[in-house]
């Protein structure tokens, strides 16, 4: 009997070494060491605002808050400010950085503090309508208000928090009756550490397709900070999917690749002890994963992303270092496919978050197929790269397979539509993602995209992040036209409505959207958006001519 229990206890103990174990081991360290050595300086730059101005309500507006000029800044650092109490400010241009600002007498010694309130925006809502009582589901603490108080007269205050803004209200609370007071010399210590300058887009290329790619240069500029961000405002931290994108983005403008180096490392380091990915990773105090935040397609992406990193630098020593890390994402899809080669939605969707876009309604059985060969193509690509096709010898037959299944269970012949079994909603994400993993000829492609505008109750995309994916997937029907207007339309139109810089999250008919519940804390300056400078760089024939 004791030797039953003591054989039981060594046996339990084993597997639980076992399942204790790292599945990277000693790599894991090396990786981190890596991603600290290619993190890159920022560059700071000194930043001005240039006027005082009115956000006053307006239907037509976006959002329904109207900027208008009232008087040059200079105005302000002369105006005694005990009594005006309010005042709200434009830089003109979305910054990322430390807010300074000074106070000084206007003649009586200061007998008392100052107390502020400051509040940033990177849209002129947030400087207009009330953050509280809070209706949102992330933390109210993203909301970029803070109170300051100034214990002795003359100071010069910088906040310790990095703001990502274009607008400041600047709301005095407290103040002594006994002297005024003057607030100058207003900066913001702006920082990035995109330090390449592209080259312009020809003059003859239509002025709105210089505008958008301007804007979304600027978007992605704003995001690179010490990783591919995705919002300098929030989450302010790398994701997969965002860094996917602007990776994209970065190697046809920038062409910052340490950066992307540097990600692609810190991934892996922070990896869980299973070897999958986790989907996000935040910086400070020390680097660490978000945990349990399995979301499948982004640790697909991932490979896609190492792939593409090849591609743009033959920096053959990192892709054969992480290699691993791609070989075993690829583990998801194989175990969670059936044998009839779809994927076991119901499983995958207990066990993963699957994303494909903020949009609550969304039927996600048939993209969850598409992306998964989409990215065991890109993972085979990326294989055969190296020359390790051996080492995932299956992957040809797999894609096949799932190919096959994916075209028999989904394709509807009548509407040229793809849909789900167990949903029939119909979804710009199913038709996109069939598309993209080629399961879809290009003919039946053009027939889908097309039927998407003639067929009822579709889902829409609702972000920037699936738009990126219908662009693409219009280029690769040979819909040149097509992905040529619904960029000029979509990206186009957050500049008509104000946008220096590209929003997380955006519908043409509703300015309201948040997947927050609230619409202040949506992202306006966001990585998954400053894809169009890739799209018309990459396509100069579509879309510079
Ligand atoms: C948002 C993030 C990020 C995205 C995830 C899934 O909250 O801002 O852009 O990748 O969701």
């Amino acid at each position: 009997m004791i030797r039953f229990i003591l054989l039981n206890f060594l046996l339990l103990s084993f597997t639980s070494i076992c399942f204790s174990q790292d599945y990277y081991g000693n790599s894991r360290k090396q990786w981190l060491q890596k991603a600290e050595q290619y993190k890159p300086e920022l560059i700071i730059t000194e930043k001005k605002p240039l006027h005082i101005v009115n956000v006053s309500p307006d239907e037509y507006a976006f959002q329904k808050w109207k900027v208008t000029n009232i008087h040059p800044i200079d105005t302000l650092y002369n105006m005694p400010f005990r009594l005006k109490k309010e005042v709200i400010i434009d830089f003109g241009e979305h910054m990322t950085g430390n807010f300074c600002f000074s106070v000084r007498t206007t003649g009586l010694a200061a007998d008392g503090p100052l107390r502020f309130k400051l509040t940033f925006g990177e849209v002129p809502s947030e400087v207009a309508v009330p953050f509280d009582p809070y209706p949102g589901n992330l933390s109210r603490a993203w909301l970029q208000d803070e109170i300051v108080s100034i214990m002795y007269v003359p100071e010069t205050v910088t906040l310790h928090r990095r703001l990502a803004f274009r607008y400041v209200k600047i709301e005095l609370l407290a103040s002594s009756p006994y002297y005024d007071f003057n607030i100058y010399d207003i900066k913001c210590l702006a920082r990035t550490s995109a330090k390449n300058i592209p080259e312009e887009l020809p003059s003859s290329v239509d002025p709105m397709i210089r505008k958008i790619e301007r804007v979304s240069l600027n978007t992605l500029k704003e995001c690179m900070q010490t990783v591919y961000e995705d919002g300098p405002k929030r989450d302010q931290r790398l994701w997969i999917g965002d860094l996917y994108l602007e990776a994209l983005g970065n190697n046809y403008s920038f062409k910052q690749h340490d950066l992307t180096k540097r990600c692609l490392y810190l991934l892996a380091g922070l990896s869980d002890k299973n070897g999958y990915l986790l989907a996000t990773v935040i910086e400070n105090p020390v680097p660490r994963a978000q945990d349990k935040q399995f979301l499948y397609e982004y640790a697909l992406l991932y490979n896609a992303s190492l792939k593409d990193y090849l591609e743009a630098t033959k920096d053959y020593e990192t892709a054969e270092d992480l290699w691993p890390v791609a070989k075993k994402q690829i583990d998801i899809v194989r175990t969670n496919v059936k044998s009839n080669g779809l994927m076991d939605f119901e499983k995958v969707n207990k066990n993963w978050w699957i994303f494909f876009d903020w949009k609550e309604d969304l039927y996600k059985e048939v993209p969850l197929q598409g992306v998964s060969i989409f990215a065991l193509k890109e993972s085979y690509k990326l294989a055969q790269l190296l020359g390790k096709e051996k080492e995932v010898a299956d992957l040809p037959a797999l894609i096949k397979k799932m190919t096959k299944a994916a075209h028999k269970n989904y394709y509807d012949k009548k509407s040229g539509l793809f849909i789900g079994i167990g949903n029939k909603q119909i979804s710009y994400a199913s038709q996109i993602w069939m598309i993209l993993s080629e399961v879809a000829t290009k003919t039946e492609g053009e027939k889908a995209l097309s039927a998407l505008h003639t067929t009822q109750n579709v889902c829409h995309p609702g972000t920037p992040y699936m738009y990126h994916y219908y662009i693409q997937s219009l280029i690769n029907c040979g819909m040149n036209a097509e992905a040529k207007k619904a960029l000029i339309d979509y990206w186009g139109g957050m500049i008509k409505k104000g946008a220096d810089t590209f929003w997380e999250a955006y519908d043409p008919n509703n300015d309201f959207i948040s997947p927050y519940y609230f619409y202040p804390m949506n992202s306006y300056c966001h990585a998954w958006s400053c894809t169009p400078v890739y799209f018309i760089r990459k396509y100069p024939e579509i879309f510079q001519k």
